[in-house]
C-alpha cells in the first residue's frame, strides 16, 4: 500500500465509524421521540373517559385570584385542543393584578357565570363548595384541577382529579402541556407565567417547588418577558393598590371560607407593603369584618394582614368579634405580639400552610356540640 492508499483507508475507516455511529444515535433517538409521543398520546387519552355533556365551563373559586382565572382560561384552551367545548369563566369580578396580566396578554376577561347548577364544570384551584360559583352542588363536575387539600365538592361518577402540593395550579397546567405533547402560544404562556408568579409570590412562598422553578424561565421565554422579577414588582404593586377600594373590597378581595368540625369560618388576606401600612389596614379590616360578619353564614371570621420582606412574612390577624377572637388564641398561642388591633405572626401564618390546618386540628379537639 502506498502512502496515497493507506490515506484513502483511514479515511473509509473513519468515515464508516462516523455513519454508524450517527446512524445509531438517530434510531435511538427516533425511539426515544416515539416512546415520547405514546406517552403524550395516552396522557391525552387518559382524560378522554370525562362524561362531559355539552359545554364544558373551567372555573375557579370566589373572589378570583391570578391563579384561579389564568388557570382557567390555560385549561379551557388545553381542552379545546383536544377537541372539548371548553369554556373560562369567573365567579366574579376580577383584581386589579389579574386585570393587568389579562392586559398585558391582549386577553379577553371570561364571563361570569351567575349558576353552575345543571352544567359540565370543571373545577380550578379550589374543591370546595363555600369556595364555589353559585348552584355548584347541583352542577355536573367532570374534572377538579388544583394544588389545595381536598374540599366538600364530592361527586359518585368517574372524574379528572389532579391535586399536587406545588406552588400553583398554573404549574401543574404547564406541566399537562407538557405531558400531552401541546404547544404553548404566547397569550397563554403569559397568563400562565403571570399566575405562577402571583400565586409563588415571585417562588418565594413556602410552597413553591422545582416545578415552579422551571415554569417561570420556560414560560417567560414563549410570553417574550425578558425579566420575571420585573414583571413581578409590577403585579405585586397592582395587588397592593388599594386605592379607591371599599374596606369591605378589600377583606373580601381574596376571602375564602371553610368548614372544620361541624364549624364554619372565612379568612381573607389583605397585602400591605410594610408594617406602617399593614397596622393602618387592620385597623381598617376591623371595622369591615364588624360590618361583614353578619352578612357571611360562618362561625368565625377573620382578616389576614400580610408583609413579605426579603423572603420573610409577617401576618397581623385580625379576629371579627370576642368568639373568633377566644379560638385564635387558644388554637395559636404562640403569637408574637398584639397591638390591641391584631394578633402578630411575625414568622407567619400562612392561611394555606398554617391557618387552616392549625384551626382545623384545633376545631377537632375543641368541645362543642
Ligand atoms: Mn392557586
Amino acid at each position: 500500500m502506498n502512502r496515497k492508499q493507506m490515506l484513502a483507508v483511514l479515511l473509509a475507516v473513519c468515515l464508516c465509524t462516523f455513519v454508524g455511529y450517527n446512524a445509531g444515535r438517530t434510531t435511538a433517538e427516533r425511539k426515544a421521540a416515539e416512546a415520547r409521543e405514546t406517552l403524550q398520546q395516552l396522557n391525552r387519552d387518559s382524560i378522554a373517559g370525562m362524561s362531559a355533556e355539552g359545554t364544558i365551563y373551567v372555573i375557579g373559586h370566589r373572589s378570583p385570584d391570578s391563579d384561579t382565572v389564568c388557570s382557567a382560561m390555560a385549561w379551557a384552551r388545553l381542552l379545546s385542543m383536544l377537541g372539548y367545548e371548553a369554556e373560562a369563566a369567573i365567579t366574579m369580578p376580577v383584581n386589579n393584578e389579574t386585570k393587568y396580566i389579562l392586559e398585558q396578554a391582549g386577553a379577553e376577561t371570561p364571563e361570569e357565570l351567575i349558576d353552575a347548577a345543571g352544567l359540565s364544570i370543571f373545577l380550578v384551584d379550589h374543591s370546595e363548595y363555600a369556595q364555589a360559583a353559585e348552584g355548584m352542588a347541583e352542577a355536573h363536575i367532570v374534572g377538579i384541577l388544583d394544588h389545595h387539600g381536598v374540599g366538600s365538592v364530592s361527586t359518585g361518577h368517574q372524574i379528572v382529579y389532579d391535586a399536587r402540593p406545588i406552588g400553583s395550579t398554573a404549574t401543574i397546567i404547564w406541566l399537562d402541556y407538557l405531558n400531552y405533547g401541546l404547544d404553548i402560544d404566547r397569550q397563554t404562556a403569559y397568563l400562565l407565567l403571570g399566575a405562577v408568579l402571583s400565586d409563588t409570590n415571585n417562588l418565594t412562598g413556602t410552597t413553591t417547588t422545582e416545578a415552579d422553578r422551571r415554569a417561570v424561565p420556560a414560560l417567560a421565554e414563549l410570553a417574550g418577558v425578558e425579566d420575571p422579577d420585573a414583571l413581578y414588582a409590577v403585579l405585586h404593586a397592582e395587588a397592593l393598590s388599594y386605592d379607591g377600594t371599599e374596606d369591605t373590597e378589600i377583606l373580601f378581595s381574596d376571602y375564602k371560607e371553610y368548614e372544620a368540625h361541624g364549624i364554619k369560618f372565612g379568612i381573607g388576606l389583605v397585602n400591605a407593603l410594610d408594617e406602617e401600612i399593614a397596622a393602618d389596614l387592620a385597623e381598617r379590616m376591623k371595622t369591615a369584618l364588624a360590618e361583614s360578619f353578619d352578612t357571611r353564614n360562618v362561625d368565625l371570621m377573620y382578616a389576614s394582614v400580610g408583609i413579605r420582606e426579603n423572603g420573610e412574612k409577617i401576618d397581623y390577624i385580625v379576629p371579627a368579634n370576642a368568639y373568633s377572637e377566644q379560638i385564635l388564641k387558644d388554637a395559636f398561642p404562640d403569637y408574637d405580639e398584639y397591638n390591641g388591633t391584631a394578633y402578630i405572626f411575625r414568622t407567619g401564618l400562612g392561611r394555606k400552610t398554617k391557618f387552616v390546618p392549625g384551626l382545623t386540628d384545633y376545631l377537632g379537639t375543641y368541645p362543642h356540640d
